[in-house]
């Protein structure tokens, strides 16, 4: 029996915490750890869009890693642009403390502590402060009239707050900035296996970029130079004419961004349970962020409309077996990098729909909570159109997923550990690719 096949059995006839072998290849154990105990980078998020700060604690980032504030400050500046964001982001300028975790620029592999403060907060220390207010001051307004299609009557009636401060302050989309910090980190590591995160606008209010033939591996930077984000110059003047419109009329835009990652390995994520696919997770971590309305994978919603023959990906083996060099090819991506819920070597793509931002100058009819009565929705300032932002959060929560599926098929206690592991699957991989089985 091959030697691999033989250690598999010895480990399940004496328990895989019998197990001690450095490279188990059954991955059900590493060095003598359950999988469960292995590093999984799971996070939480803190704040107030107007309180002091906003915190994230990561656990699970392997030690070893090289942490430090600057690539975290790049992300954080990268989400604060885009054309049609409003005023708050002229007072802020986010950057992040990290207070734990961290020793000399490497992960110590205890739990990161992230805080970005809200230079705002100088403004709201009444309206939001944490302590009673003092005898004699006058208490601020309580904002009963919900916005269509913001979380402050769904918010209100669920917690049974009476001011929506209560509500919006939490689910601004300011809490983003902790998910961008975190996919920071997730990048690093992502970073450490070759692997990628980019993004570009397709869609602002109904001006559509033909994204069909653009190079997946050059249309993130070409996005990076547009103050919408969008790879396509003439549409890019058309989106900011239509954001200018929106604006000067009192409404907001939304629009669709697509994410695409290079160098992600065959075999994230399983076909095993529901739980437990590739797609599955990237469309719910999309759709955790605000106004995210859906999410298509490759082709998406647009196999809809065609026959199988259209869609599937035909494979193709290129080279000659034993040569290092063959390799099992696709001659198009319809499926988006994932099949079976496993990602399967190709770039993966994936395309989010946001809605228009719920603010709206020219108010929408809505009822005052309290009185009943018929009145405009509340109106604070907001942004006109948030969908280069967005963007920037969307390669942020697909970084996160990737960096937990990495962990979680390779995962160790280091970085090192986690090459150890990488590099036998994929060195696995190429044997299959190249050899012929007789
Ligand atoms: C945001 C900060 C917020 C909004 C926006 C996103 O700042 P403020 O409410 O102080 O203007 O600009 O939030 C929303 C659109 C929303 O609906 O909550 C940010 O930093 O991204």
């Amino acid at each position: 029996m091959a030697a691999p096949l033989q250690h598999l059995l010895n480990a399940c006839a004496f328990g895989i915490m019998a197990c001690r072998r450095w490279q188990c290849p059954s991955r059900a154990c590493v060095r003598g750890v359950r999988s469960t105990a292995v590093s999984v980078f799971r996070f939480l998020t803190a704040g107030e869009s107007h309180g002091p700060a906003l915190t994230a604690i990561i656990d699970g980032v392997p030690a070893g890693l090289d942490v430090t504030a600057e690539p975290i400050n790049a992300q954080l500046k990268r989400r604060q642009g885009g054309y049609g964001r409003g005023a708050r982001q002229k007072i802020e300028s986010d950057t992040v403390e990290i207070v734990s975790g961290i020793r000399f620029g490497k992960a110590m592999g205890s739990p990161i502590t992230l805080v970005v403060r809200n230079k705002d907060w100088a403004n709201w220390g009444v309206k939001m402060s944490v302590e009673p207010l003092p005898p004699g001051t006058d208490a601020p307004a309580e904002i009963t009239i919900p916005r269509p299609g913001h979380a402050d009557f769904t918010g209100m009636m669920k917690f049974d707050h009476q001011d929506l401060r209560n509500t919006l302050e939490r689910s601004s989309a300011r809490n983003t900035a902790t998910l961008v910090a975190v996919g920071a980190v997730a990048r690093l590591l992502l970073a450490e296996f070759g692997i990628s995160v980019a993004s570009h606008v397709v869609n602002i209010g109904g001006v559509i970029v033909d994204a069909d033939n653009i190079d997946l591996r050059t249309v993130g930077a070409a996005a990076e130079d547009s103050p919408v984000r969008v790879a396509d110059k003439d549409a890019e003047a058309r989106m900011i004419a239509a954001i200018d419109a929106a604006k000067s009329r009192g409404d907001t835009l939304g629009g669709t961004f697509e994410i695409v990652a290079l160098g992600v390995p065959i075999g994230l994520g399983s076909y095993a349970q529901w739980d437990t696919r590739l797609d599955g997770k990237l469309a719910q971590a999309l759709m955790s962020i605000q106004a995210i309305k859906g999410v298509e994978v490759g082709m998406g919603f647009r196999a809809a409309d065609v026959p199988g023959s259209q869609v599937h990906d035909a494979f193709f083996y290129e080279g000659e077996t034993g040569d290092e060099a063959a390799r099992f090819r696709r001659g198009s991506n319809n499926a988006g990098g994932t099949e079976g819920g496993i990602s399967n070597g190709e770039p993966l793509v994936v395309r989010a729909v946001m809605k228009p931002i719920a603010t709206l100058m020219k108010q929408l009819p809505s009822v005052n909570l309290q009185t009943k009565d018929q009145v405009p929705a509340f109106a604070e300032r907001s942004d006109v159109c948030a969908v280069p932002a967005a963007s920037v959060v969307g390669e942020a929560m697909i970084s996160i997923v990737l960096a937990q599926e990495m962990c979680a098929k390779f995962g160790g206690d280091s970085v090192r550990e986690m090459h150890v592991n990488y590099n036998a699957y994929q060195s696995r991989i190429a044997d299959r690719t190249a050899q012929a089985r007789k």
